[in-house]
């Protein structure tokens, strides 16, 4: 019996040429040249042909091996290759297509103008301090020269955590126990803004319990009145985005300040808005409804001597000025917010509208 290792060579390469896929391939190697492969089987039978056929069989065999482990090599290539393109051509993406709209929250105006506020005082040279929501009466109060018949310290204001009054642990109701820890803490010169959380039971159209607060103070030698109008001057032209905003300081009282000031800013009202920035000072009623007129934004004065003393320093040798303002008024000014309320209700329809992008 002759073996016909041309025929088997013959059919090998059809095979091999017939294969689409390499894992087809794969199979046609482990038939061929497998453990128990064709051409295997084929070596396997030398052992038992005479010593001439043995040599001239042996050499054939070996060569179509050869030959057959060349054509499943340049298949493999082949078949990897077109594979791959087939899979470039099916997985091609489009780099240009714009990206999938991912909804984003948005900043809450009072964050975003007590960012605002910190940024503008922060170019004038003031840092940031902050302080506990849930405060003591002698930081909140006495230090400031609050006195206990003061109507502030009376309970429809102030929520007082324990007792009825008396257990000296309540909810701050403005930020300045941070300007007495502050400068309880420190040697002066102090520059020195106190943004945050501020609570009052009090509950109307114009006021909610939980609300916002900037204060700021500068204590140095001899700061005086002049200080503290080009100051908030200057914040409020910065802040409002204009360059001749009108600003009026009528005297008022606080009891940790003296003397003490409400700010106001020229406006113009109509039935529609209020519009910061009148171009003339008086309060005449204008022609279509529109009227000039004055519109409180901020309270300040020089800091008292008593405030100055609570907090160990020599009111002969520092004296300072501060101001505070409420967050949400001037957010509802600046931004056209009609009503407080809707600041806390969450409503995520009025935080699409009045909130800003990050
Ligand atoms: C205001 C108005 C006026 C004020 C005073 C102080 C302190 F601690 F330095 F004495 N902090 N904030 C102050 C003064 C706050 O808010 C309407």
């Amino acid at each position: 019996m002759t073996f016909d290792t041309k025929q088997l060579l013959a059919d090998s390469l059809a095979a091999i040429a017939a294969c689409e896929f390499s894992a087809a391939l794969e199979d046609q190697r482990i038939t061929l040249l497998g453990k128990k492969g064709k051409v295997t089987e084929a070596l396997k039978t030398l052992g038992s042909v005479g010593p001439e056929e043995r040599k001239t069989l042996g050499a054939a065999l070996n060569e179509i091996k050869k030959d057959i482990t060349a054509a499943i090599d340049a298949k493999k290539a082949d078949l990897t290759r077109n594979e791959l393109n087939a899979r470039l051509a099916h997985e091609k993406m489009d780099v240009t297509l714009p990206a999938r709209d991912i909804p984003r929250g948005r900043i809450h105006p009072v964050t975003k103008v007590t960012e605002e506020i910190t940024e503008i005082f922060a170019r004038m040279g003031f840092s940031v301090a902050e302080g506990p929501d849930i405060e003591d009466d002698t930081h909140n109060f006495t230090a400031l020269n609050i006195p206990e018949s003061h109507p502030a310290r009376q309970m429809h204001d102030t929520f007082y955590l324990h007792g009825n009054g008396d257990g000296k642990t309540l909810l701050r109701t403005h930020t300045s126990p941070v300007q007495i820890r502050t400068m309880s803490a420190g040697r002066p010169p102090f520059r020195v803004i106190a943004p945050g959380s501020t609570y009052r039971c009090d509950s109307d159209i114009t006021h909610t319990p939980m609300f916002h607060q900037v204060e700021g103070f500068v204590i140095d030698k001899g700061i005086h009145m002049g200080h503290l109008k080009g100051c908030i001057s200057e914040f409020l032209k910065t802040f409002f985005e204009l360059d001749d905003v009108p600003v009026r300081f009528r005297p008022s009282f606080f009891p940790f300040t003296e003397p003490s000031a409400e700010v106001d800013i020229g406006c113009k009202r109509s039935h529609e808005a209020i519009e910061i920035g009148a171009p003339s000072l008086s309060s005449s009623p204008q022609a279509g409804g529109t009227e000039e007129g004055w519109l409180e934004v901020m309270g300040c004065g020089m800091v008292h001597p008593n405030v100055l003393k609570n907090c160990n320093l020599d009111p002969e040798e520092w004296q300072g000025f501060a101001f505070g303002v409420g967050i949400e008024r001037l957010a509802m000014l600046k931004y056209g917010i009609p009503d407080l309320r809707t600041f806390f209700e969450n409503d995520v329809r009025w935080l699409e509208y009045y909130g800003f992008m990050p």
